[in-house]
């Protein structure tokens, strides 16, 4: 068994573009991962297996995306206790993710799961670099340069905005 610093979990391949946002970010920092598809409930005993795999590897954080009734990372921080998992409730047409959310994040006390917003896979990835950036320098250097160049960014925008005006602003970004 290879190790990884980061699990990447989902309920379903329809859960897969979301979650490969998780992916770009880790790939972005160099952290080690995989992803995997797995279900809590139309395959439990397989998701059962790798949550006991987990608990014998090495890994740092699980990052767990799930959609509707969206059990998976609540599942997973209990049948890997030490180890920190971070939700992300899917959009869902039926509901608007509002049922992934509140499925998440309504962990009962001692289960923490942290949640991010629906669709917030991104977000997964860089807290897990948080986590991760606990103790070791270069990634905390790496991660202090992207959130350097998110300010950078912004601040960039606001120059071309006083400079243009807002009607040229917003027609250039057309
Ligand atoms: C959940 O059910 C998955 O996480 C997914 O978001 C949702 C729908 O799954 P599919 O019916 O698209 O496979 O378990």
């Amino acid at each position: 068994m290879n190790n990884i610093d980061v699990s990447i979990i989902m309920g379903s391949d329809s859960d897969l573009s979301i979650m490969n946002e998780c992916a770009i970010f880790l790939d972005q920092m160099n952290i080690s991962y995989e992803m995997k598809i797995l279900s809590v409930h139309r395959t439990p005993e397989r998701a059962m297996e790798y949550a006991k795999e987990l608990n014998e590897r090495n890994v740092k954080v699980i990052i767990a995306g799930a959609g509707g009734a969206a059990h998976l990372p609540g599942v997973f921080a209990a049948m890997v206790p030490t180890v920190p998992v971070i939700g992300v409730p899917i959009y869902t047409k039926t509901l608007s993710g509002i049922d992934s959310l509140y499925s998440i994040v309504q962990m009962p006390s001692g289960i923490p799961v942290a949640t991010v917003a629906i669709n917030g896979a991104k977000n997964a990835a860089i807290l897990a670099t948080s986590i991760l950036a606990i103790g070791n320098e270069e990634l905390t250097k790496k991660l202090a340069d992207f959130k350097k160049s998110m300010q950078d960014a912004v601040i960039a925008k606001d120059e071309n905005l006083q400079e243009l005006g807002a009607i040229t602003y917003l027609n250039n970004i057309k």
